[in-house]
C-alpha cells in the first residue's frame, strides 16, 4: 500500500550558539527526518530550521554534496542535515522549506544544494483532502491586536515589526550579501544566540485563546473568509492543538531544540502532534 504521510516540523534553530551540544542536536533532527523519509510523501519545514542562514555573494553552492569542501565554509557545519534533505528529495519526497524569521536569507543556494521547495510567504494548500493554511507565523497580526496591549508590550511588538520589515527589505538583503561571511555570521549568530538565551531562561508560555496572536489571527480569518481545516504554524515554540468553534483547528508545532515536537498527517487527513524522546 502506498503511504501518504505528510510531516511538519519547525524551529529547530540548528547551529544556535546557545546549544550545549550542537552536533547531537543536528543529528537528532537528521534522525527524525530519516524516520520520516520511510513513509513520507512530503515534509514541511515550517521555519527557523536554521538559527541563522545567510547566503553571501562570495559563496558558490554545489548541487552535489559528496565533497564537504565544495560546501561553502559558512554552511559546512550543516553538511549532515543538507545531505539528509538531498537524500529525501532525490528519493522523490517533496521537502518544503518555509522561511522563518531566522532563515529568511536564502537566495537559491539552499534549493540548489538540497532540492527543497522554498516558500517565502504563507500558503493555503489542500493536503490529503484537508485545506491547510501554512505559515511560520511571524508577521501575522490580528486587526486591533496591538492597540489592545499595554504600552510597553506595544513598543516591543512595534520594534519586532520594524526589524522584520528591515530583514525582509530587498535593498538591505542585497547589501548584507556583500559582507564577508565570517563577519555576517558572527553578527547573525550572536543576534540569534541572545534571543535563544533569553528564551531558555524565560520561555514565553501560551497566552490562552483570547490572547495568543496566531489563534486570534486564525479566528479572524475564519470569520472573514473561506473555512480552513488546519492552521499550522511554528514560531511560538509552544505546542498547541486547539479546536476553534468553526471546526477548524489551530496547530502550533512547538520546537525542535527543547520540546522536540513535530506533527504528521495520515492519508485520511488526520493531523496529530507528537514528540521525539
Ligand atoms: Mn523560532
Amino acid at each position: 500500500m502506498q503511504s501518504l504521510m505528510i510531516y511538519f516540523v519547525s524551529d529547530a534553530h540548528i547551529g544556535s550558539r546557545a546549544m550545549t551540544a550542537p552536533e547531537e542536536h543536528q543529528q537528532k533532527l537528521v534522525e527524525l527526518l530519516r524516520s520520516m523519509a520511510a513513509d513520507a510523501t512530503a515534509v514541511y519545514l515550517m521555519g527557523d530550521i536554521f538559527d541563522f542562514w545567510y547566503e553571501y555573494i562570495w559563496e558558490r553552492y554545489p548541487s552535489e554534496l559528496t565533497d564537504d569542501r565544495a560546501i561553502p565554509r559558512s554552511k559546512r557545519a550543516f553538511a549532515p542535515l543538507l545531505r539528509q534533505l538531498r537524500e529525501m528529495t532525490d528519493k522523490g519526497i517533496e521537502v518544503h522549506f518555509f522561511i522563518g524569521n531566522h532563515d529568511i536569507w536564502t537566495f537559491g543556494g539552499l534549493k540548489k544544494m538540497t532540492g527543497v521547495i522554498v516558500h517565502r510567504k504563507p500558503e493555503t494548500l489542500t493536503l490529503n483532502g484537508r485545506s491547510c493554511f501554512l505559515a511560520h507565523g511571524d508577521g501575522l497580526v490580528p486587526t486591533g491586536y496591538i492597540a489592545s496591549l499595554p504600552a510597553n508590550v506595544q513598543r516591543k511588538i512595534r520594534r519586532f515589526i520594524r526589524l522584520r520589515a528591515f530583514f525582509h527589505n530587498p535593498v538591505a538583503q542585497f547589501l548584507f550579501r556583500f559582507v564577508p561571511p565570517f563577519m555576517g555570521d558572527a553578527f547573525g549568530y550572536e543576534w540569534a544566540r541572545r534571543s535563544r538565551v533569553r528564551e531558555l531562561a524565560n520561555p514565553f508560555p501560551y497566552k490562552g485563546e483570547h490572547h495568543e496572536e496566531l489563534v486570534l489571527w486564525a479566528k479572524e480569518q475564519e470569520a472573514q473568509g473561506p473555512k480552513t481545516d488546519y492552521y499550522i504554524f511554528g514560531h511560538r515554540h509552544i505546542e498547541l492543538d486547539l479546536q476553534l468553534a468553526s471546526s477548524s483547528r489551530v496547530v502550533i508545532l512547538g520546537d525542535f531544540f527543547r520540546q522536540f515536537t513535530y506533527a504528521y498527517m495520515d492519508d485520511k487527513g488526520c493531523l496529530i502532534l507528537s514528540a521525539c524522546q
